[in-house]
């Protein structure tokens, strides 16, 4: 008896691990560098932008170093949102790296893309690479 409700214990515990899979990426807060510019580090791969989701500080310099890992597929790199100064589209070549700056002054979450399309196929943005430019306060 005490054998058979020992069991029942251990499976009702058991059930609450295996249900807490996390799913989304953790965000990514950029450090600052002692000459106060937020420097990362972004791969671009087919069809994905690692980390995707970044944090960075209102008013302060941004540095990001786009490195491209694909042999052949040439990406880019676009935050669209003119109205809050940010209005940025660097073409990212295959294997290439590129840098790309800019100073964000209003807070908000902001789409990271890209747009490339081969004719009548899906755009990278619609197959995964897109992510998230989070400007705190
Ligand atoms: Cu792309």
């Amino acid at each position: 008896m005490l054998y058979a409700l020992g069991v029942g214990t251990g499976l009702l515990v058991l059930v609450p691990i295996i249900t807490c899979v996390a799913a989304e990426p953790v965000a990514f807060e950029v450090p600052m560098d002692p000459d106060g510019i937020q420097r990362a580090v972004i791969e671009a791969d087919s069809y994905e932008f690692s980390p995707r989701h970044l944090v960075v500080r209102a008013g302060m310099p941004v540095e990001l170093t786009v490195k491209s890992v694909t042999v052949l597929v040439p990406h880019n790199f676009l935050i669209d949102d003119p109205k809050s100064g940010l209005a940025i589209r660097e073409e990212i070549p295959a294997g290439q790296t590129v840098k790309v700056s800019f100073t964000p002054t209003v807070p908000g979450s902001f789409a990271i893309y890209c747009d490339k399309k081969l004719l009548f196929f899906k755009s990278h943005r619609e197959k995964g690479m897109e992510g998230m430019l989070e400007v705190r306060p």
